[in-house]
């Protein structure tokens, strides 16, 4: 075995941290939350050819798939949703009424390495604190280590993008920081924009349909259309992130040639 010298070691993962994170200072897309609508949406951009940054505040990316229902690491996901599935080579198996079971870790896993072979740019222990606003267009977010992030007097830097996507589950903290500044109208008729109840097949549906660009620059996915919008819970059923997170790849993707 090689003599291994601990200075190289130290030397590639500063050299290479440091070109990647460079690269990234301007992308196509940045995507804030690596759960399943987040890393669905930046495999398809990728594979299209767009530079894709996604952002995750936590160590582990993968959000609420790894512990499936109720923390047993199954996920079920509807007939609908069987073509990214497939897409991303996961198995899955059939159970009854056009529902399929996955193995959590296999969803989790299989979805963030088919981002990372596609190109996407996954940067873990970030989190998004803000956006950048210039003449009332989202143009990129604002960034710190997570364990700096609200812990200590430490300012963020900036990561730019053409467009950015708020993945960040029930936090919804993109739209928050809109919201904040009243940059956002009532999206809500007025309510308190809150999750309804858990009703499965509406939430789902809603989580789809309701894939937008929020704010010029910005768009929301997954869960965090429904914190924004006040959609219904839809509870232990991963088929509409994963429809969500390819809409708005479908959204997105024209733009950027534009
Ligand atoms: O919560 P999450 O998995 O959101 P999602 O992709 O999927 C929702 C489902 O997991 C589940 C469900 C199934 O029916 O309802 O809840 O919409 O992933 C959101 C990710 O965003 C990260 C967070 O750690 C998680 O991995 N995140 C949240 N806030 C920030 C963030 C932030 N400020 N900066 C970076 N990442």
């Amino acid at each position: 075995m090689q003599r291994l010298d601990e200075t190289e070691i130290s030397k590639a993962i500063l050299n290479s941290y440091h070109e990647i994170l460079l690269a990234r200072i301007v992308s196509d897309v940045v995507i804030v939350g690596a759960g399943p609508a987040g890393l669905v949406a930046g495999t398809y951009l990728a594979r299209q050819g767009a530079k894709v940054t996604l952002l995750e505040k936590r160590l582990a990316p993968g959000g609420g798939i790894w512990g499936g229902g109720m923390g047993m690491n199954v996920a079920v996901v509807q007939q609908e949703a069987i073509p990214v599935l497939d897409e991303m080579h996961i198995r899955y198996t059939p159970k009854s009424e056009g529902l399929y079971v996955v193995d959590a870790i296999e969803l989790a896993a299989g979805l963030c390495f088919s981002a990372v072979q596609a190109g996407v740019a996954v940067l873990n222990l970030v989190a998004v604190e803000d956006l950048c606003v210039h003449q009332g267009q989202v143009t990129g977010v604002v960034v710190n280590r997570t364990m700096i992030s609200g812990a200590l007097p430490v300012d963020p830097i900036v990561l730019s993008a053409k467009a950015v996507v708020d993945a960040t589950g029930h936090e919804a903290v993109l739209v928050a920081a809109l919201r904040k500044r009243c940059l956002l109208p009532s999206l809500t008729d007025g309510k308190p924009p809150v999750e309804g109840p858990l009703d499965a097949d509406s939430g789902e549906r809603f989580v789809v349909e309701h894939v937008q660009e929020l704010f010029p620059g910005l768009w929301i996915t997954g869960m965090s259309v429904s914190a924004t919008l006040g959609g219904p819970r839809m509870g232990p059923i991963f088929g509409g992130m994963l429809l969500s997170g390819q809409r708005t790849a479908q959204q997105i993707a024209p733009t950027l040639k534009a």
